[in-house]
């Protein structure tokens, strides 16, 4: 019986996909659609479509040849913004969009062209975009420095598709290996090359032999590492991919298990290879025999105006629970507010049958908002035929060119229609995006399918008012055509049950990058709150000010031109004797074109769960595509009861976070509380100027040169960072990730089902002959709690380490109690079996174990190498540039002096 359940798990964990998953598909080895996206702000220039097509061109044979003739791509998808002319070869997106993206080609934010993939899950997972910058796509000499387009595209795609990591490292360049010697961190091992620094003089720079640091026993800093162009060496993609030999991934032969790299931290020292060939990809396509592919087919397709048509469900069911109001009100701020102007919109209503309210209606201004407000149902009866609603959606949506492609429907209905199904085929043929919001928790199952067939967002509201779901969730129906600087932007989104004569009080921070078209909504479930508004300079805004509405039961004041940054302060009060909930909503669109506004998203790993896999949730936070560090992000999660679930999510590399400092927050989410839709809302705040953009991480190798039978051949030097002025401020977003689907959670009390998560930032040093180990503590119930025990593992041999837990020599440890999920740790110890001499090179593995005993999956290994100086051997460090001579001899002779050992440190 176990068994079946565990195959069936497998099954549906399979057939399981998100709205914002790629829409590429493998046929007999071909990957078909990738869908390649310019950003609406890149100026046009037909030169960016035609190195696109050369470069998804060569990426494809460079990628039949990498993969041993197993897979290569044959067909792609160019979308043209808006912005750029019309052409008649164009065709009509259907469900593709920019936020659909695989490959996105946008302006770098803070610097540089340097190529990156977004991941954010474990090795094998897939990742997120790839993003290519405009002077990546048009500037020939940029090539030099990353390698051919098509090839950097294949070592992104592995990346990006088949979830492995990189193998070289800019914190850790170089690295003492288990022979003594440094060694640059790459693979394979057998790419030789030469280590150089620039000594500088009146006379200009050369290049001589980086010098060992005799404090670290590593190479002096600004050492650089000059792969050879070795003809017999083929493996290197995730490294050397610009280097012309190569044309293979490193395998299980030629992998190198001791560089210091992500690929060994999070793929447990397994090959790039290996971990391809377990892929989903790999595993559904033979060797071809006849390797003589065709090249790709390009489509091109160019956006047009935004399309949409409310579908509002007026059954009557809609009469319970003040629904058809909530409709109303949040419809209304929809229609006032979220949807970008330049926009059609159209408005349907269904129950047993369906009514247009409104065709299409063109937005300029806030007339035409007006007018489709006026005609928002506020009534309902009748059953409900959710099909109609759709085809009359679709009806009103031809109108413009007689086509549905790249329109869209938003959904919105609270009931059951068994014959949901019968419009499915129309629904896929359509080339229609259809956006769900189920309301209540009656509505129909097949509701996410529809989203599913068309590319949509499935969103959940419940009908706890004081979630504010229904509003949250129109407001994150934006428009995929990657113009962010048209987008409404959440500020804030509260809302809470108040007793008679108490006040729901607050700040509202607006920062400098958002201010236009700032509206501040008040709600409320009975009677007016009496409301008070003051803005960073003090000026207030009452009643009298705010526009209010009876029937949507809210209260609104748009603020005029740019909005004061800095903070709001609100109070609002129910002055009434009975309790109501009082909400605020602000939103606000960006400031300055030439800014881009930072921008929060929130989404879990999957929309359907099986209990008791745990979930993980992500929150990304940017600005033009750079990462967004230190700043407070909450997830807010509401499963049908509505009883909310508050988890704090972390940047800090451990727990679901796999990389730290990289703008994606994350936690395990297990805390499950009943079967049913779940919806998604987070929350970021910078307080005390907190929040800095950074630099993305997981970006193709900047190689500053190369060695060419014995010459060594020079690239570009690389952009320096300038990231003083990054300090972001204050400010504080919300977003609203969907709804996810949680089913087989039993009723009544649970045992503990849930182990410890994998602890991934094992680091040991070996320090006046004793071990000294730091981590992240992991929890009982994956990164939540304390675990109960550690058991740690050491051997002198890391691959015996990561085939069998157990053959490590046990360490006594039991004298630390494990601390909170998310604390620093930290245990010394000296070893006792081992001898510790020059070179010694010690792996340690480590394992945490609830309360029930349940083990983690064991450790990163942890690698510590005993450096004793040898200071007659070698010379003192290199003369840099801006040193003296006689500075660098002193401070030389006073260590050699002083130290008698010194410690290397890194993790794998
Ligand atoms: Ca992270
Ligand atoms: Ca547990």
């Amino acid at each position: 019986m176990k068994k079946v359940g565990i195959l069936v798990l497998l099954c549906v964990l399979q057939v399981t996909h998100s709205s914002r998953d790629s829409l590429v598909k493998l046929i007999n080895n071909g990957y078909e659609d990738i869908i390649i996206a310019i950003n609406p702000k890149i100026p046009e220039n037909s030169n960016i479509i035609d190195n696109i097509k050369k470069m998804v061109t060569d990426a494809s044979s460079y990628m039949l040849q990498a993969t041993e003739n197993r897979l290569y791509i044959r067909s792609a998808k160019i979308l043209i913004p808006n912005t750029w002319s019309s052409n008649s070869i164009y065709g009509r997106p259907k469900t593709e969009s920019y936020d659909k993206a695989d490959i996105i080609i946008a302006d770098p934010f803070i610097y540089g062209d340097f190529p990156y993939t977004l991941q954010y899950g474990g090795c094998g997972e897939r990742g997120k975009y790839i993003h290519l910058t405009p002077n990546f796509m048009l500037n020939d000499k940029v090539l030099r420095i990353y390698g051919p387009r098509g090839r950097v595209f294949v070592h992104e795609w592995a990346h990006l598709r088949w979830g492995v990591f990189d193998e070289y490292n800019d914190d850790i360049p170089f690295y003492i290996s288990k022979l003594g010697k440094v060694e640059a961190t790459r693979c394979p091992l057998a790419l030789g090359g030469l280590n150089k620094v620039d000594i500088c003089g009146a006379r200009g720079c050369k290049k001589v032999d980086c010098q060992v640091d005799l404090t670290t026993g590593l190479f002096e800093s600004d050492c650089a590492f000059y792969p050879n162009v070795d003809r017999e060496v083929h493996e290197s993609v995730m490294y050397g991919q610009a280097l012309e030999p190569v044309h293979a991934f490193c395998n299980a032969k030629s992998h190198n298990k001791e560089a210091p790299n992500q690929q060994n931290r999070l793929c447990n020292q397994k090959s790039t290879w290996e971990v391809i060939m377990d892929s989903p990809d790999i595993k559904a396509s033979v060797p071809l025999t006849d390797t003589n592919i065709p090249g790709p087919t390009f489509a091109l397709l160019q956006y047009k105006d935004r399309v949409v048509t409310l579908v509002l469900d007026v059954s009557g069911s809609m009469s319970q629970f003040d629904r058809i109001t909530r409709l109303y009100q949040a419809s209304e701020v929809y229609i006032m507010q979220i949807v970008e102007s330049g926009s059609s919109v159209g408005i349907v209503t269904f129950s047993s049958d369906a009514k247009i309210e409104s065709e299409l209606v063109k937005i300029v201004d806030t007339f035409q908002r007006e007018k489709l407000k006026q005609l928002l149902p506020k009534v309902a009866n009748g059953g409900t035929n959710i099909c109609a609603g759709v085809r009359k959606g679709f009806e009103v949506n031809k109108k413009t060119d007689s086509s549905t492609y790249g329109t869209e429907i938003v959904l919105l209905t609270d009931g059951e229609d068994t014959a949901i199904s019968s419009c499915f085929e129309e629904v896929k043929a359509s080339g229609a995006i259809i956006h769900t919001i189920a309301l209540g928790d009656k509505a129909d199952k097949g509701l996410e399918q529809l989203a599913d067939l068309t590319g949509g967002l499935k969103l959940f509201a419940s009908d706890k008012v004081d979630a504010n779901g229904l509003i949250d969730s129109f407001s994150g129906i934006q428009s995929g055509s990657g113009d962010v600087l048209q987008q409404s932007i959440q500020i804030e989104s509260t809302a809470t049950t108040i007793q008679p004569n108490k006040c729901l009080a607050g700040k509202v921070t607006i920062d400098s990058t958002v201010g236009n078209d700032t509206f501040f909504l008040v709600t409320w479930s009975y009677i007016i709150p009496s409301i008070e508004l003051k803005d960073p300079k003090g000026k207030e805004y009452k009643n009298a000010q705010f526009v209010s509405d009876i029937v949507s039961k809210s209260s609104r004041l748009t603020i005029p031109g740019t909005a004061e940054v800095g903070d709001w302060e609100y109070n609002l009060c129910n002055t009434q004797s009975v309790e109501q909930v009082l909400g605020l909503t602000v939103n606000s669109r960006a400031a300055n074109p030439d800014v881009p506004p930072i921008v929060a998203e929130t989404y879990m790993n999957a929309d359907t769960n099986i209990f008791p896999s745990p979930m993980i949730v992500y929150a990304t936070v940017t600005q033009g595509l750079a990462p967004v560090l230190g700043v407070k992000v909450t997830a807010f999660i509401e499963p049908q009861n509505g009883k909310v679930i508050t988890l704090p999510l972390l940047d800090n590399g451990a727990g679901a976070d796999i990389i730290k400092n990289d703008g994606i927050y994350t936690r395990f989410f297990t805390d499950f509380n009943g079967n049913g839709r779940y919806n998604l809302k987070v929350h970021v705040q910078s307080q005390d100027s907190d929040g800095k953009a950074n630099i993305p991480k997981s970006r193709a190798l900047y190689l500053p040169g190369y060695v060419e039978n014995g010459t060594l051949v020079e690239n570009p030097p690389k952009p320096k960072v300038t990231i003083d002025d990054l300090n972001l401020g204050n400010f504080s977003r919300t977003s609203s990730g969907g709804a996810f689907v949680v089913s087989n959670v039993p009723s009544g009390p649970l045992p503990d089902l849930f182990k410890p998560s994998r602890i991934m930032d094992l680091k040991a040093f070996i320090q006046d002959l004793k071990v000294r180990l730091t981590w992240t503590a992991t929890g009982d119930d994956a990164d939540k709690g304390n675990a109960s025990r550690y058991d740690l593992r050491m051997s002198l041999n890391s691959e015996a380490l990561v085939e069998n837990f157990d053959n490590g020599t046990a360490v006594n440890i039991s004298s630390l109690a494990p601390a909170i999920a998310g604390s620093a740790e930290e245990f010394s110890f000296t070893p006792q079996d081992i001898a510790l001499k020059n070179g010694t090179v010690i792996y340690f593995g480590l394992v945490a174990i609830d309360e029930a005993g349940q083990k983690s999956e064991p450790s990163n290994v942890a690698r510590a190498a005993l450096f004793i100086p040898t200071p007659a051997a070698k010379p003192a460090p290199t003369v840099k540039p801006g040193n003296s001579a006689n500075s660098i001899l002193g401070s030389g002779n006073t260590f050699i002096l002083t130290l008698v050992l010194t410690i290397l440190a890194y993790h794998l």
